[in-house]
């Protein structure tokens, strides 16, 4: 198949390639069908709404020794970059359940790159060395330049989107899990022998249904309504995703109003969640996505419990404003062509809250 750059009014669009022979609408349809987006910019559907695709590998690590993938010490890799919220996740739990010792991790550049000369894909790149940006490494396991290599050396026919989180077993030489929500729950249960703080359950069975009520119209409303909002090419998909926003923000607000956390007065799954889309509102998505109605900061409640949980053991380790404002301003062109960085409040997560009101 031939494929063409797109026409100059999508110029900045610099992820797509569009076959020649087909209009752009519908080769939107096509790839929604054939769900082969190679990144959330392609994401479309043919009126115009962000629709994301389901992450590929979902094999998952057991505390049963005999399992294709057991939890081992030593044996797994998470590939993060800290400016993604679903990576961001993945790392939290790293810190929470006292696992960093165990599974190593290595964060990328955050500004996504060309990650090849043969084609335009655009995408996360790790750094030639240690100096090059703060907190980024060179892959010193798998020596590859792109996360789209390590889908490669993977799976040889691998066509879907190369994403952050990537859960790596260096035993298998693959990728175990590229799902965020996925890996929070092996996390959680599976490595409770040798985690550091095994006692902290996240996801206890008596709280399970209720956490999972808040993940899906959270996650809807709000983790990936944000991006609905900012991706959104049309101004229907815009609106729709944002009074969906806000309103799940206001029922937040409400909620934690009367308890400290979203699910009650224990930290759980959803708060972290939760925490990883709050954290960057101000500084991000009000601005970049759009989501202007009113700032986390005008909210008491949720601006203190976002506080909180920042302030929660090894949390604000897995915070990195430098890494997040430069992913998002300087890695969609179509959205930011110059990629300025604005201003932003940098606001004092460390500053004291007053969430202890309701439980200790
Ligand atoms: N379902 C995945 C989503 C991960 C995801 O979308 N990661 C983004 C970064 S925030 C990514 O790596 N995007 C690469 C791209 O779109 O090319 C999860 O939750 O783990």
């Amino acid at each position: 198949m031939i494929w063409s750059p797109l026409p100059s009014s999508l110029l900045f669009q610099r992820n797509f390639f569009v076959p020649r022979s087909i209009s752009f609408h519908k080769y939107c349809k096509i790839q929604h069908t054939i769900h082969m987006a190679r990144s959330a910019l392609e994401e479309m559907t043919e009126f115009g709404a962000f629709i994301r695709t389901a992450s590929t590998f979902r094999n998952l690590i057991s505390r049963n020794k005999a399992s294709q993938f057991p939890a081992e010490s030593g044996r797994y890799h998470l590939y993060v970059s800290y400016a993604c919220p679903w990576a961001s996740r993945c790392l939290a739990y790293l810190k929470l359940k006292g696992l960093d010792n165990v599974i190593s991790y290595t964060a990328v550049k955050p500004i996504w790159e060309r990650t090849k000369e043969t084609d335009e894909h655009y995408g996360w790149v790790f750094p030639a060395s240690s100096t090059e940006e703060p907190a980024a490494e060179p892959d010193s396991l798998n020596g590859v330049r792109s996360i789209r290599e390590l889908y490669e050396l993977a799976s040889s026919n691998y066509s879907g989107k190369y994403t952050v989180p990537v859960l790596w077993d260096k035993k298998l030489q693959t990728i175990v899990n590229n799902e965020s929500a996925e890996i929070i729950r092996m996390l959680n249960t599976e490595f409770n022998d040798i985690a550091e703080n095994a006692d902290l359950d996240l996801c206890p069975s008596h709280l399970q249904p209720l956490i999972d009520e808040v993940n899906e119209w959270v996650y809807d409303a709000i983790n990936n309504g944000v991006y609905k909002c900012g991706f959104a090419k049309k101004q229907g998909p815009y609106d729709e995703a944002v009074v969906k926003l806000y309103e799940a923000l206001d029922k937040c607000e409400e909620i934690l109003s009367r308890q400290r956390y979203i699910c009650g007065n224990v930290l759980t799954e959803a708060d972290v969640r939760l925490f990883v889309t709050l954290i960057r509102f101000d500084e991000v998505y009000a601005v970049h996505f759009k989501c202007n109605k009113k700032l986390l900061r005008e909210y008491p409640n949720l601006f203190n419990y976002t506080k909180d949980i920042y302030q929660t053991n090894g949390m604000s380790s897995t915070v990195n404003m430098e890494h997040i404002k430069k992913h998002y301003y300087g890695s969609h062109p179509s959205i930011n062509p110059y990629g300025i960085i604005p201003i932003g409040s940098n606001t004092d997560f460390s500053a004291p809250h007053d969430r202890a009101r309701f439980a200790p």
